[in-house]
Formats: structure tokens, sequence, C-alpha cells
């Protein structure tokens, strides 16, 4: 038996939850019980305001990018809108693939009416008349409850001809990807639905000029698209009023908590909380264990120390901090931990993910894995060096931004935890050769 979504949300029936607000409580194969909590008023609101007054709203709101790269919405969704080549699209990224990510997974699991509702709103914006719903493979009950949402939503003329009367049509298909973490890559994604294998493209030209089939293209992560409906139905002004609004950081972030914590799980908070206020809501690390490091941001993000749990979770302040944020992963490691083997796994997935396209990414994850093998096995400081070499390049030369980040959790754990530090190479020495 498959356990309910709301059971990866410890805080579920809470009553300040906005994202979350329906998942463990609504029933998601239900449209009924999505409308008597509050469904579709985000889409009549729409359909009253017109496209470009909901990008106004989406502007003014401040909403960014959930997906790890915080880029503005409303100004993404602005370029499609003009753009005079015709057709556009709409692509929802729910590929989601980074490890320790699994909050579009809860999101679509237990809310899934709630995305068909959001993409309606995004295409009406933007002028798509088709979407597509770029799913995890590995997600058989996000596919089989969206498959549902959107059957029932075209039962009842909420997809199709003539949305409840507004004259705009659109419809939405799902194309399941196969396995590779390079496919939550947007343009891997075209690639992917056109029926290419999924490697990246080089950008510029960016999605929204050249996108998928060559058109204007418009993609979200899931959980940017779900902000959009408290966007409509609060008002842009009450939405930006939660948060810290410091460099995209309005309204509430997911968070992906994983690792050795007591309560794992999703928790959504303003942005602005601190580190040490998401691990106290979790339970923090198990009886007689003490924090040794987080890993925030996923595998392409950064570690941090025990001592710097004062970091806000903003985009800005983990910036300040030489951290990120990403798509929200707060990877908790105690002292039991074996963080050389840690390493070890982060390396190995980059480099079975790379899709071999670009030489500084398909040989650097390679030498990169083979470093820290012999590293764990006590070689010494040329390999430190090696690895920041290797580092250099693949950030500076890959492609995307899977070869560009795929050095960032090393680096990390080098220079902020002093792992591989010895008596004659302090982790300084390491970054001065
Ligand atoms: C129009 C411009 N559009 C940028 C668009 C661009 C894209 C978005 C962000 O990587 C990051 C990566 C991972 N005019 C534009 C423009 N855009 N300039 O804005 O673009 P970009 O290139 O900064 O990032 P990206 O290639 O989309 C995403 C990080 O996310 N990441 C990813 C994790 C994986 C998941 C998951 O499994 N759910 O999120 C984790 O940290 O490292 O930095 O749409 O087209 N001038
Ligand atoms: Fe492929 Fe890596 Fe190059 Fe990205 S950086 S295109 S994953 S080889």
């Amino acid at each position: 038996e498959e356990p309910p979504a709301g059971a990866a949300v410890p805080q579920a029936g809470q009553d300040d939850l906005v994202l979350l607000r329906r998942v463990g409580v609504v029933d998601p194969s239900s449209l009924d019980d999505y409308r008597a909590a509050g469904g579709y008023l985000a889409l009549r609101r729409a359909f009253r305001l017109g496209p470009a007054a909901v990008i106004r709203e989406v502007l003014d709101a401040g909403l960014v990018g959930r997906g790890g790269a915080a880029f503005p919405t409303g100004r993404k969704w602005d370029a499609t809108a003009r753009q005079p080549d015709h057709p556009h699209y709409l692509v929802c990224n729910a590929d989601e693939s980074e490890p320790g990510t699994f909050k579009d997974r809860v999101l679509m699991e237990g809310d899934p009416f709630s995305l068909v509702e959001a993409m309606t709103v995004a295409a009406f914006a933007t002028g798509c008349r088709r979407g597509y719903l770029y799913l995890r493979g590995e997600y058989p009950r996000a596919l089989r409850l969206l498959t549902n949402a959107i059957e029932r939503a075209r039962e009842r003329n909420l997809l199709g001809e003539d949305i409840l009367g507004s004259g705009f049509d659109f419809d939405l298909e799902i194309r399941r990807g196969g396995g590779a973490y390079i496919c939550g890559e947007e343009t891997a994604i075209f690639n992917s639905i056109e029926g290419y294998r999924g490697e990246p493209r080089s950008k510029p030209p960016f999605p929204v000029e050249k996108g998928l089939f060559g058109k204007p293209t418009v993609v979200n992560n899931v959980e940017t698209l779900v902000n959009v409906l408290p966007i409509l139905t609060g008002g842009a002004a009450a939405y930006a009023a939660v948060g810290t609004g410091e460099g995209g950081s309005t309204g509430t972030k997911l968070f992906c908590l994983s690792g050795t914590v007591r309560r794992p799980g999703i928790y959504e908070l303003p942005f602005g909380a601190t580190l040490r206020e998401l691990l106290t809501l979790a339970g923090g690390v198990p009886e007689g264990r003490e924090l040794r490091a987080i890993l925030l941001g996923g595998a392409a993000g950064s570690f941090v120390r025990p001592d710097e749990l004062d970091i806000p979770l903003t985009f800005e302040g983990t910036r300040a901090a030489g951290a990120s944020l990403g798509s929200g992963v707060v990877l908790v490691l105690d002292d039991s931990v074996d963080l050389g083997g840690v390493l070890l796994r982060i390396a190995a997935f980059f480099r079975d993910e790379s899709c071999g396209q670009c030489v500084p990414c398909r040989v650097g994850t390679v030498r990169q894995e083979e470093a820290l093998h012999r590293l764990t096995r006590g070689s010494g400081p040329a390999d430190v060096t090696l690895l920041r070499d290797v580092g250099r390049a693949m950030r500076d030369a890959s492609i995307c931004g899977l070869g560009q980040t795929a050095w960032n959790a090393v680096e990390s754990a080098i220079d902020r935890l002093g792992v591989f530090a010895t008596g004659e190479l302090s982790p300084q020495e390491g970054s001065a050769s």
C-alpha cells in the first residue's frame, strides 16, 4: 500500500501553509474536493484580469523560479508573451531528479489539480494553447493522479476548447522521462519531447525565444507554477509581504529535509527563516549524535557547517554565505556519517549522469571521482590541487548547469568542512596552489 502524500508533510493540516495547504487534507483524486478547498478561483480571476494583468501580478509578487536558478518568472512570461512567432508552448519541468529533492512529488501526489490549474493560468498569460508536463519517470503515483486530474478537468471544461466560456483554448499532455538526471535541464527536455537524445542545447537563444520545436516556450518548475495560485487569489501585494523580498525571496519555500534528522519530510516556511529554525522544526539530529554538516541545495549545492546555522534561508542570504538555496534540499549529516563516502557518491552520480556531450564535464567528472577515490585512501595534496583544476575547468567551460556545478559540493567539503586537510595542507594553501 502506498502511503498518502500527507505522510511526507509533518506540518500537514497547519493553518498557515500556502503551497501545502491542501496536501494531506483533500482527496487528490477529487475535483470536487479541490474546488471546495479554493480550487479554480485563481483561473477565474486570471480570466477577469486578462493576460497582461496576470503577468503584472506575477512580476509585482516578485516570484522567482523554484527549480534552483531563481530567474524572475514574470520576466520569463512577459518575454514569451511578446514573441511574434507562434505557436507558443508551455512546459512544466516535473523531472525532479536533484538528489534529496522531493517537493514537487509531494505537490503532485497531494494536490495534482493545483498544478493543472496553475499550468492553465500560465498558458493563458503567455498565449500558449498547448502544454507539456514533463514528469520524472520514477513517479508512478504522480502519473496516475495527474492523468486523473487532467481527465476530470477536461470533463468539466477546465481544459480543452473555450475554457469556462472564456474563449481560451488549452490542453496539456504528460510526457514521462526515462530516468536521466540531465533531462531536468530545460533544453534537454525539449530534445526529449521532440524525440531526440536528452542532451542540452547551448543558450542563448533562451527558450522564451526558441524552445520546444524551435518556438517560444515558457518552462517552469512545478513549485514555481503552484505559487501563481496564491498570487492570483490573494493579490501580489499580500504575497510579496511574506518573506524578505531580497533577491526574489518573496513568499514561502518548500524545503526537503532528509538524512539523519528526526522528522524528515517537506516543510513550508516563509523565506528568511534560518537553517537552525528549520532543523529545530524537523527535530534535529537523533539523540546522542552531533551535527557534522548540512548539504544545502542538493548534489549541485554546498556543505555548510554546524556553526553556520544562522544563515537565513533566502537566495541572497545563502549566496552571501557562499552557498545556494538550489531547489531547497537540506540533507542533514550527523557525526556517524562517512563524509568521504558521501563525496564519492556525489562524484559517481555526476560521472554517471553527465550526458557526455562536452569534454570538460565528460572527462572532468571521471577525473574528479578518481581523485576522490585516491584521497579517501590517503593520497596527498597533489590530488586536492588536481580537483581544483578540474573543478575550475568544469565550471568555466561546461555547456550546462550539470557540469558547471558538478564540483560545488566537493569544493565546499574541502574549503568549509576541511576534509582531506592534513598537517602539510590546510584548505587555504590548497586554494592558492
Ligand atoms: C530569458 C534571459 N530567460 C536565463 C531562463 C532560463 C531558465 C532560467 C534559469 O539551471 C539551476 C542550475 C542547477 N532571458 C534568461 C532567461 N533565463 N536567462 O532562466 O536559467 P539558468 O541558465 O540560470 O539555469 P538553468 O540552466 O535552468 C538550473 C540548479 O538549478 N539546480 C537544479 C536542480 C534540479 C532540480 C530538480 O530536480 N527539481 O531543480 C540545483 O541547484 O545547478 O544552476 O529557464 O532559460 N536572459
Ligand atoms: Fe552534457 Fe555535462 Fe556538457 Fe551538460 S555539461 S551538456 S551534462 S556533458
